[in-house]
């Protein structure tokens, strides 16, 4: 029997030797990767807002003037010479999310091949990264958080014999930057952002620039440490540091007993819409002031405040898949056996990496999880690091709301809001369209046109109008699960009414159905049946399911609200006219608006299941011929993939109600990539369990988690369904505190694969609904509860803060 902080708990009995084995610490905003190196620690240090450039527009009023011809090479059939014409309608790419720099330790007199017990371990449930070993007969420890509370990081530094510290500590950045050291014996860095970071699949000659004028100037950050030593032991500022500058540019602690660094960091950012070099946002100043009321108060203080905060947020959920035998090796050596001997409990410990992550990545106030969440070590991180909304910022977002961490879940609604300001430009601009708009790629400028610089991209990528339609779902999302009737009607309505006018806009009639005109399947190409290979042509399923959900959804919410009658009615009659889902020859759900499907396509997007997962449109008793064709569609498009790939199958065969498939698809992501991987074609994990799209993507975490809960408990049809997808593989097991749609949060534990019994809190006092195969009967401790069983459907009312006991035919 393993305990409760075993089973949560990476560890390894190496130091990392790459970035994809250190391991991560976050407080949303700022972020470390810990190396657990024994005379050299490297602290890998991220700040959510340090990206290059500035608020620039992309918006580009040539697409206005070619829309005419694309739309109609589009409809006369000429699909290459759309595509060719749509690029006209781009803007410019992004700006990256940038690494801040690197705090250094280097220890004397410890010799790494003298060293004995070593081990470096992450607890998800304390938030804690800890490395220790025994050297000359000393233990030595160090742990290492990020506190939401203090706004800092906190690295102490330990040894069971007293004055054995001798450390010296100095920062580094890639960036532009200076170091000093003050009498005060706190270490800066202060640096400068680059105005322009071409993306890293551009070639380019000049990649990095910056700039000098103040009106484009790049940001401008700070990073302060200071040492604080426990016991005896002295720091001395080290002025020869071998740099022709002579000043002092490190920190040496002595002959310590312990030593407590505290480290913080800021940004000059001052809002999406505003010059980073011109704000008088100063970051030394924020540093400096965080700094002093971090270091005011006790160390244990800090750690206890950390951990109580961390707590209140990653408690909230338990499992328990079944235990296995090899739980107690290291994390690196399960993942590599579990191909092998499939453990449950890895699937556990990805389960809660996966909710670890975004608390550590996005928490009330901070930019939304990017790519990488808020870890980045690269000057020209892959696809900019930035926020691509065709699938990968929204994934990272699937398991906010179920996995019981809404709070998570707010600076996406931000972002949103702030999107659509630019967004409205760009549809007006670019499309004459009332409303807003947002294409595939994001960044912390709020970029809401396309990108390509003018022609250089492919539509493929670049020609996707359909982001506001697909973020907006969050919104409805959050309120679905939650019911906070002010958010709804305060921000999530406007937000989704405005990018429903965007797609009442966009929407032209043919052949008697509203279609979308220019369409593409993100990422992915058809070939039509007089060879033309393309990306651009109409009504993509995946386009018409955005909009059904869109709609569906402000239909829903204005009802609730009780507004917009005439709106709603327009949308109810856009909703019948929209060009419907269509089955093809090969019984599969087409992605194309013709039936061009390739049944070889393996392609890594599968858009055109948005219906299914994470929308609505396509359920099993709903649309039962759709959601037949669907199961076609991912048969044929097969279980390979890169990371955030597989994550989203995993979504999708919980959907399907088959576990066992979900769970071979985790088995696929739960493979050891060695090395860096490379290849689309390759999922996987590293070391430290990051999902490996190539190299590193946070998205495959955070929908394989999204996935697991699926697997457990499903509320997007109206009733909730428990244990919808159970694999065979966990046939005991208990899950608490997952949420549904409704306002409900439900535990479940389940005997020999069915329901022994089930927990449901109600928070709204809504009716609650559960899909009833076999008999259920519901209880409640302190009310009669009346209940009947219609089509297979238990339906009961509820009282807000009341619990109702669910059993089962087992239980
Ligand atoms: C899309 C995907 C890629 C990658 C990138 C960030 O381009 O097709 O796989 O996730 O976004």
């Amino acid at each position: 029997m393993n305990t409760n902080s075993q089973i949560h708990t990476l560890w390894y009995p190496t130091p990392a030797t790459t970035w994809v084995e250190a391991l991560p610490v976050g407080n949303g905003r700022l972020g470390a990767m810990v190396f657990g190196g024994i005379a050299q620690e490297r602290l890998q240090l991220n700040e959510d807002t340090l990206w290059s450039g500035g608020p620039r527009s992309g918006d580009n009023p040539a697409a206005r003037d070619v829309l005419p011809a694309v739309r109609e090479a589009i409809f006369a059939g000429r699909y290459v010479e759309a595509d060719r014409l749509a690029r006209q309608m781009q803007g410019i790419f992004t700006q990256s999310y940038l690494p801040l720099g690197d705090l250094r330790l280097t220890f004397d007199g410890l010799d790494p091949e003298a060293v004995t017990d070593y081990r470096r371990t992450l607890s998800l449930d304390d938030a804690v990264a800890t490395t220790s070993f025994v050297h000359d007969g000393a233990t030595f420890t160090r742990e290492v958080f990020a506190s939401a509370p203090d706004q800092a990081i906190f690295v102490r530094i330990a040894c069971d014999q007293p004055g054995k510290i001798n450390v010296r500590l100095d920062a580094t950045s890639q960036l532009q930057h200076s170091v000093a050291v003050t009498e005060q014996e706190t270490l800066y860095l202060s640096g400068r952002a680059p105005s322009h970071v071409e993306p890293s699949y551009r070639p380019s000659e000049n990649p990095v620039r910056y700039d000098d004028d103040p009106a484009r100037m790049g940001m401008t950050f700070a990073l302060h440490v200071q040492a604080v030593v426990e016991g005896s032991g002295r720091i001395e500022r080290v002025s020869d540091t071998g740099d022709a500058s002579g000043g002092q540019k490190a920190l040496n602690v002595r002959d310590a007993d312990a030593v407590v660094l505290v480290v913080t960091a800021a940004t000059s950012f001052a809002g999406f819409d505003r010059s980073p070099a011109l704000s008088d946002v100063e970051p030394n100043g924020l540093a400096a002031s965080a700094l002093a009321a971090a270091v005011a108060q006790p160390y244990a203080a800090a750690r206890a405040a950390h951990i109580a905060d961390h707590r209140a947020l990653f408690d909230r959920v338990t499992l328990d898949l079944g235990r296995s035998s090899g739980a107690d090796l290291p994390t690196d050596e399960r993942i590599r056996r579990y191909a092998a001997a499939p453990d449950p409990a890895l699937v556990t410990l990805l389960f809660q990496y996966g909710r670890y992550l975004l608390i550590a990545s996005s928490r009330p106030g901070t930019q939304p999880a990017n790519l990488q969440g808020i870890w980045n070590d690269e000057l020209r991180p892959p696809w900019s690091s930035n926020f691509t909304v065709n699938i990968n910022t929204q994934m990272n977002y699937w398991p906010a709301e179920p996995t019981n961490l809404a709070e998570c879940h707010t600076p996406l609604m931000h972002f949103i809001g702030e999107l659509s300001e630019n967004g409205r430009r760009t549809a007006q601009t670019n499309y004459g369209a009332n409303g807003w708009v947002a294409h595939h790629n994001a960044d912390l400028w709020r970029q809401s046109a396309p990108v390509g610089d003018f022609g250089a991209g492919d539509p493929v990528w670049a020609c996707w109008p359909m982001a506001g339609a697909w973020l907006c779902q969050h919104l409805w999302e959050h309120y679905a699960f939650g019911g906070d009737r002010a958010f709804l009607a305060e921000h999530a309505y406007p937000l989704m009414k405005g990018a429903a006018e965007f797609g009442l806009d966009w929407l032209v009639e043919h052949g008697g159905w509203l279609v979308t005109a220019p369409a593409t399947s993100p990422e992915n190409k058809f070939t039509t049946s007089d060879g033309q290979h393309a990306a651009v042509s109409a009504a993509t399923t995946m386009d018409m399911a955005l909009l059904h959900d869109l709609f569906t959804n402000c239909i829903e919410a204005a009802t609730i609200l009780n507004i917009d009658t005439e709106f709603r009615a327009t949308l109810q009659v856009a909703l019948q006219r929209l060009y419907p889902p269509r089955i093809g020859q090969h019984g599969q759900l087409q992605e194309w608006w013709q039936d061009w499907d390739d049944p070889e396509d393996h392609h890594r997007h599968t858009s055109h299941l948005f219906g299914l997962h994470p929308g609505r449109q396509i359920t099993r008793t709903g649309t039962p011929k759709l959601f037949a064709a669907a199961q076609r569609s991912l048969e044929l498009r097969g279980d390979g993939g890169t990371g955030w790939s597989m994550a989203w199958k995993v979504n999708f065969w919980a959907r399907f109600g088959d576990g066992d498939h979900a769970l071979r698809m985790i088995g696929n992501m739960l493979t050891l990539v060695e090395g860096t991987a490379t290849l689309f074609e390759h999922g996987g994990v590293y070391a430290n369990l990051f999902d490996a799209h190539p190299p590193f993507q946070i998205d495959g975490n955070f929908g394989v988690t999204a996935g697991v809960a699926e697997l457990l408990l499903q509320s997007h049809a109206g009733a909730l369904h428990l244990l919808p997808a159970l694999p065979q593989d966990w046939p005991d097991g208990a899950v608490t505190g997952l949420r549904a749609r409704g306002g409900f949060t439900v535990d479940i534990t389940w005997r020999n694969g069915a329901l022994e019994s089930a927990t449901i809190r109600s928070a709204l006092g809504n009716p609650c609904q559960i899909v009833a195969p076999a008999a259920l009967h519901v209880t409640c401790a302190d009310r009669p509860v009346s209940s009947q069983i219609v089509d297979g459907i238990l339906h009961f009312d509820t009282a807000a803060g009341a619990a109702y006991s669910v059993t089962g035919m087992h239980g």
